[in-house]
């Protein structure tokens, strides 16, 4: 089941400078950073009103996706995460419809358990998926 919208990722050339705009901006303060080394990015969530949170990724590695997206895109947003209750469950769900997953089954990511739908079976949207554990 759908439950809300959880973030919206934008990649970033460089996250300090990312970091200085929202707060600049809006007055955003970042809840933590982190380096995901196996996803090749630097990290920061920043939560907005009730629940809701932007999460700003700058690249590590140029080869990740990431990488490759903010390098041809240079910077945007990268995808959408939806709240469910029960990411495998989904998982069945959309992969019993056809769907192009990327994960197979949720793992372990910054906003709890995640897994990644194609964009090429989201009219060119990356989606995640993610529950909160
Ligand atoms: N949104 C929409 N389309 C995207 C995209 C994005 N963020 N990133 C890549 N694409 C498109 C490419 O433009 C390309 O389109 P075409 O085939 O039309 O040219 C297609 O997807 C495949 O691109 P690719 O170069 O073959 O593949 P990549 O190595 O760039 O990987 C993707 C793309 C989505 C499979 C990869 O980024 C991925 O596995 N993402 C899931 C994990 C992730 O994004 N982790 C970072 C966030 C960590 C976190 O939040 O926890």
């Amino acid at each position: 089941m759908v439950k809300k919208i959880d973030h919206v990722a934008i990649g970033v050339k460089n996250l300090d400078e990312a970091l200085q705009l929202y707060e600049k901006l809006f007055g955003l303060k970042p809840s933590c950073i982190e380096t995901i080394p196996a996803q090749g990015v630097k990290a920061a969530i920043l939560p907005v009103g009730d629940g809701s949170e932007l999460e700003l990724l700058e690249p590590i590695d140029p080869q990740s996706g990431v990488g490759k997206f903010v390098e041809k895109s240079g910077g945007g947003i990268h995808h959408i995460a939806i709240e469910v209750d029960d990411v495998d469950k989904e998982l069945d769900i959309l992969a019993g419809k056809g769907v192009a997953l990327i994960d197979k089954k949720g793992r372990p990511g910054l906003a709890g358990k995640v897994a990644f739908i194609h964009p090429k079976s989201m009219g060119g949207v990356l989606v995640e998926l993610c529950q909160k554990v």
